[in-house]
Parts: structure tokens; sequence; C-alpha cells
């Protein structure tokens, strides 16, 4: 029975106790929540909405803007305008948007995670990171501060079940949209990411240009049974950051979205204050990490809104691993050295 889980609002009433910034996390993640609510319902419509998926401008860099993106960010701009949210950072407008001055948050926003995906019925959603904006400092400076400051941040996922996977630095928790009353339910607690998962994910179509030490790595999974890490591994891509996240959430496996020799995808594809960030929060609040390969993501500064990082996440010792290889990266061919058995065996 759905009314058996405690709702969004009643988990964070519990946890806010009265505080005031929390009081104002609490208030800016059920607006969050009510948009997403709308959003679900627009996006169940599909073809009943003419050009849900439709092409309707250029995002830059070589991003294609759809109908749907810019519908969502329109939808969690107005519910953030009536919460305690001074500025916007969103993946759909150029610059930070102000909304409340003087408020004491900031939130970043990505509102449409996985566009190419709207038209074939598969997971898409809504990323975001909550963070302070403390008094005095300027609308960007705040939307720009490393990771670590944030107060809370999740996604929503928009698939076979509409989902929100949040954390407010007190474990990554799964309320799920009850079909009756479209109200979100708690319905797992402190998820803690599988060490054991032999499963991966990353774009396969760009090995080409990967560096050497992703093709290294890459190749080593690939022996499976027969290579360095003596077992089978399973690929998944769904070409959803939210759908790559939940699935590694719940059974484990790693991902990566790595910087390549493409032009424009130096730095990779993802960006790094409205996707990596806020998945970065909540893959180490379940126990595991995320990394731009070296650096850990929560660690970074980020110098403009819009920029893009490579992308590792999973278990820790995977992304470990992952780090090693690059740190041993010699700059010339895959390195023989790195499939040689046993060597990088942690
Ligand atoms: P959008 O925010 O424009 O949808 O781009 C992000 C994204 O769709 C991620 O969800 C996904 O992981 C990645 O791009 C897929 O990229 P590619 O098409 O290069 O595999």
């Amino acid at each position: 029975m759905a009314s058996e889980h405690a709702t969004l609002a009643e988990y964070l009433k519990n946890w806010s106790g009265g505080d005031e910034t929390r009081d104002a996390v609490s208030i800016a993640l059920l607006a969050l929540a009510e948009a997403s609510g709308r959003l679900s319902a627009l996006i169940a419509e599909g073809p009943f909405v003419r050009g849900l998926g439709e092409t309707v401008g250029d995002g830059g860099g070589g991003d294609i803007k759809k109908f749907l993106d810019v519908e969502s960010h329109k939808m969690f701009k107005d519910a953030l305008a009536k919460a305690p949210v001074a500025a916007l950072g969103s993946e759909e407008a150029d610059d930070a948007e102000i909304l409340n001055e003087g408020a004491p948050l900031v939130v970043a926003i990505d509102p449409l995670d996985g566009s190419s995906n709207i038209n074939t019925n598969v997971s898409i959603g809504t990323i975001f990171s909550v963070l302070p904006a403390p008094p005095g400092m300027d609308m960007n400076s705040a939307l720009l501060q490393a990771g670590n400051t944030q107060l809370a941040s999740g996604f929503f996922v928009y698939g076979p079940q509409t989902t929100l996977v949040v954390t407010v630095r007190e474990g990554t928790h799964i309320f799920t949209m009850a079909p009756d009353d479209r109200v979100f339910r708690l319905t797992q607690r402190n998820l803690k990411i599988s060490p054991d998962k032999a499963e991966y994910a990353i774009n396969a179509s760009n090995a080409r240009h990967w560096p050497n030490a992703v093709k290294a790595y890459m190749r080593d999974l690939h022996a499976g049974k027969d290579g360095p890490r003596e077992k089978d591994f399973n690929m998944r891509w769904v070409g959803s950051l939210v759908a790559e996240a939940y699935r590694i959430l719940i059974r484990g496996g790693i991902f990566l979205y790595p910087g390549d020799s493409r032009k424009g995808y130096e730095q990779g594809r993802l960006r790094l204050v409205y996707e990596a960030i806020p998945i970065a929060l909540l893959v180490s609040e379940a126990g595991g990490s995320a990394t731009d390969g070296l650096r850990p993501i929560l660690e970074i500064k980020p110098d403009n809104l819009h920029q893009r990082v490579p992308l590792v996440f999973g278990p820790t010792a995977e992304v470990e691993r992952i780090s090693r290889y690059n740190e041993a990266q010699s700059g010339g061919e895959a390195s023989p050295l790195f499939s040689e058995r046993g060597l990088l065996r942690s």
C-alpha cells in the first residue's frame, strides 16, 4: 500500500526539524517535485502532444534544443520562483537567472536529461543541485561553488515509474511517485552501491577517439575471464545519464564518459555544474566515488556554468582503478603493461 510509505514532505519535515536552512532546502525540493509531477504528466502524453521531441533550436556546443527541453526549463523555473531560491543556473539558459534576490539558496539544473531519448519512450530525467547563497556572494559565484558545498542534490527519472533519487547529505534515498495520488513516497532508503557487479556503461562507438588509458582499461574489461580481470563483464548504455546512474545505484557497475579526441569532446560531453556534481554527491552518499578520471568531482571548483567534465562513477575501488590507469598513461600507444595479468589487480 502506497500510504504506508512516508511522503517526501514528511521525510523532509522530519529531517529539517525546524532548522531555517533545512526548511529552505525542503521548500525548494518540494517545488522541484511539484514541477516534476507536471513534467512527468506532459511526457506521458507523448504522441498526443505535438512536437514533444521536436527540435526548436541549437543549444550550442553540438547540443540540439528540443521542445521538451524548453518546456521543462520553464516549469522548473516557475516552481523555483515560489521557493527561497535566489538564482537558477540551467542547461537551457546561457546565464544565471535571478529569481528571488537575497534568498538563501541557488539551484543548478539540467531540466531534461537524455533529450535524444524523448521520442524513443526510454527513461529521461531532470538533474539538480542545491547550493547555499551566502550573503554578499554574487549569484554566478554561488552557482560555481565546488560540489562539496552542496546542501542537497538529486534527479528525477521519467521512466516506467516516475522516481526521485535524492540526498540531503544523510544517505541517498529513492522516492517513487505513487500512481493513485501522484505523491512521492519513500520506497528505498540508504542505497549502497554494490562493489561486485561486473558491468560497465560507456558509449563504445567513440572507442577510436578515447585516450590511451581508457583504451587500455576497456581492453582489459573486454578480455573478460581470459584477461587480467579474470571475469566477464556485461555492458549497458542507455544514453540517459539518469538511467545509468539509477541502475548503478541499484545494482552496481561503472560509468565512464571520458574526454576524447573529437572536436568539442576534449572534456567529454557531460556538464560539471548540473550533471556531474549532483550525481557525484548522490554516489558518494551511497558509498561510491565520482572523478574526472583523476580528481574527485566534488573537489573541482567550476569556472563556468556550462563547462564539460570527463565523468567516471561507481564503486570506489573500480573508480580508483581507473585513476591508476590514467596515472600510468605514458602518452604513447595503450601500454601493453596494462594487460599484464594481475598488474593492476587490487
Ligand atoms: P542532454 O542533457 O543534452 O540530454 O545530454 C546528456 C546526455 O544525454 C546524457 O544523459 C547521456 O549520458 C549522454 O548525453 C549521452 O551521450 P552520447 O549520445 O554521446 O552517448
